[in-house]
């Protein structure tokens, strides 16, 4: 139906290549020779995008999804063989002198550092319109997580580089994984933000395509219905992120430039940074080739439980088994309660908070092999129990926690459990989901996700001696949280738990209904109490500013607000609650 001769000739491939993989239902429906000859250009344009973008093209995809729904049809078991048990890893408690060592060591690595985030999802459980990186993660600032993200890494890359003093890199690259539902909105945020500080070259946009849908068990590829001349399309998954990273060049690039260490990072987690630096010292320290941060779960909790499993011919790997299949997996294996909390009160799974540490030499090794395909998995939704027909139509998918899947057994993989009150508080779920969690598990939601960074850097500021008053409690939003007073500062003043220890003096107070935003780098409390608002900022390149006496005002108070009412704008109403800002004291120092 189509004249071969107005192809290019490997479009003409791809053509002869769909008639033998059994798709020719793509081309029966098509109008006779000569009859929208553009569309029909289009669609072998979008095949031939198609089979770019997956590592050994769209003849390679096909197959393998048919392996895969052949599985899923039997009911194979992906860990047919292996047992699981506990791994042992690293666990570190925020303060003490093992994690300060950490810190100082993960600093000093820093500026040979590389950071990727993973920023291609449209975050459906949250239902927010925007992208999620452009969300507040705190409203006493209003401060986006992009922005947080970026000032961390300058702040990063500042004290690194100071240390190094002029030897190596002295830039920290930051590589952004969209895709089409985030690319342009990405960039629009950047560019409205002069990139938030950053040198524009030093960001770096990638995007990943979306993959081809199946509509039968013989992958048979689905027609878009609402363009016959048309593949169908869906998100792959974050684990596209390895294949691009090499296929870019960009891995290359640092590898080239004397980078040691890639950091990955999903899109809304505000504590994250504040494990940062202990993290990569333990990555350094260990010589970990793979390092996954991890926090303690609750049975069941939706985070994936990072587990040592054990074949019988002897192979362990350390992996994250997601937690739909722990439970399962765990009941096949002499475990017949399955994913339950232990005397602790939690799983003795370490939940994966997908923040991974890679050496760069071994990582860019592996990939000149595997061009940085990930191990997929498909989840088909089947109308009946003969698995033979789909609800809807389904597509191979891929997570980037998969990558040490095809790891050899010398490969050095360890974790790192953190403690999630300042390492994990991700805006995953809209109010409606976070409101039916049961309680004691974390809601994930941008109410909990807010009040989390008051209740860490309160704890942060007690740990470095000052007096900060008790929480109280309240319901936003159909969740119960703990509403500590809303302390904030800007990465460059409070990097790590040592510099921040150094920058507050004796008798300092701060009372529950108070909010303190510090800006400036080298602003030091001393004999300091505050109640009320103050909101302080310094000259970059002064020196000690030193605060103190007593702030005493109105102070900003909490407003509950209803998701429901549409009357307030969107990041808003999804935290439940506003802020009033009464009064305040403003200090520019
Ligand atoms: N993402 C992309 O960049 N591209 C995609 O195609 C999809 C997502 P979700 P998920 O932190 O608690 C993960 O949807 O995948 C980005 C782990 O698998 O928020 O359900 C997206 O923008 C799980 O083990 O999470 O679950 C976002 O930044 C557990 O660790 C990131 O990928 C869980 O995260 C994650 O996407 C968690």
């Amino acid at each position: 139906r189509i004249n071969l001769s107005i192809l290019p000739p490997h479009q003409v491939q791809l053509a002869k290549m769909l008639l033998e993989m059994n798709q020719s239902h793509l081309f029966e429906h098509w109008p006779e020779l000569g009859v929208n000859d553009d569309d029909k250009l289009a669609f072998f344009d979008q095949v031939a995008r198609l089979d770019a973008s997956y590592p050994g093209g769209l003849a390679s995809y096909i197959k393998t999804a048919r392996e895969l729904l052949a599985d899923s049809k039997s009911g194979k078991n992906p860990f047919d063989g292996f047992s699981p048990s506990v791994p042992s890893g690293e666990v570190l408690t925020f303060g003490d002198d093992k994690f300060i060592q950490y810190e100082e060591a993960g600093v000093r690595e820093a500026r040979k550092a590389a950071f990727v985030l993973v920023a291609g999802g449209l975050g459906e459980r949250l239902g927010y319109n925007g992208i999620k990186v452009a969300l507040p993660q705190e409203s006493t600032t209003g401060t986006c997580f992009l922005q947080h993200y970026i000032e961390s890494i300058l702040a990063l890359q500042e004290t690194s580089c100071r240390l190094a003093q002029g030897e190596g890199p002295t830039e920290i690259p930051l590589a952004i994984m969209t895709s089409d539902d985030t690319y342009l909105r990405t960039i629009e945020l950047l560019e409205s933000n002069a990139y938030f500080g950053m040198k524009p070259t030093q960001v770096k946009l990638l995007k990943q395509e979306k993959v081809a849908c199946l509509d039968d068990n013989d992958a048979r590829l689905a027609v878009d219905p609402n363009n016959k001349y048309k593949i169908q399309t869906k998100p792959h998954g974050h684990g596209d992120v390895h294949s691009l990273l090499y296929s870019s060049g960009l891995l290359k690039e640092w590898l080239d430039a004397g980078r040691k260490w890639v950091l990955f990072f999903q899109d809304t987690n505000g504590l994250l940074f504040k494990a940062i630096p202990a993290a990569l010292g333990v990555s350094a320290t260990n010589k970990y080739h793979v390092n996954s941060l991890a926090v303690p779960r609750k049975a069941k909790e939706a985070i994936g439980g990072i587990t040592k499993l054990t074949h019988q011919d002897g192979r362990t790997m350390v992996i994250n088994v997601e937690y739909n299949q722990l439970d399962p997996l765990l009941r096949a294996t002499g475990s017949p309660d399955g994913d339950v909390n232990c005397e602790t009160g939690y799983s003795p799974f370490p939940g994966n908070i997908n923040q991974l540490i890679f050496e760069i030499g071994p990582y860019m090794e592996e990939l000149s092999k595997t061009g940085g395909a990930i191990k997929e998995f498909v989840n088909p939704k089947y109308k009946d129990s003969t698995k033979t027909a789909f609800k809807s139509s389904t597509r191979l998918e891929c997570m980037m926690q998969d990558y040490p899947k095809t790891l050899p057994p010398s490969a050095r993989v360890g974790f790192t459990v953190m403690e999630t009150w300042y390492a994990y508080a991700p805006v995953k779920n809209n109010p409606e989901d976070a409101a039916k969690v049961p309680k004691g598990n974390p809601c994930h939601s941008a109410t909990s996700g807010e009040m989390a960074i008051y209740r860490a850097n309160s704890l942060i500021l007690r740990k470095a001696g000052v007096k900060v008053d008790d929480p109280v409690h309240h319901i936003f939003n159909g969740q119960e949280v703990e509403v500590w007073p809303r302390i904030v500062w800007k990465p460059k003043w409070g990097l790590t738990f040592s510099s921040i220890r150094s920058k507050v003096g004796r008798n300092c107070s701060i009372t529950q209904k108070s909010t303190i935003a510090i800006k400036g780098r080298n602003i030091h409390l001393e004999d300091f109490a505050l109640d009320g608002a103050l909101v302080i900022d310094s000259i970059d390149d002064a020196a000690e500013v030193k605060v103190g006496g007593s702030v005493h005002n109105a102070g900003w108070t909490i407003e509950g607000v209803d998701f429901k009412d549409t009357s307030v704008a969107e990041e808003v109403r999804i935290r439940g609650f506003k802020i009033n800002k009464v009064e305040q004291l403003e200090k520019n120092l």
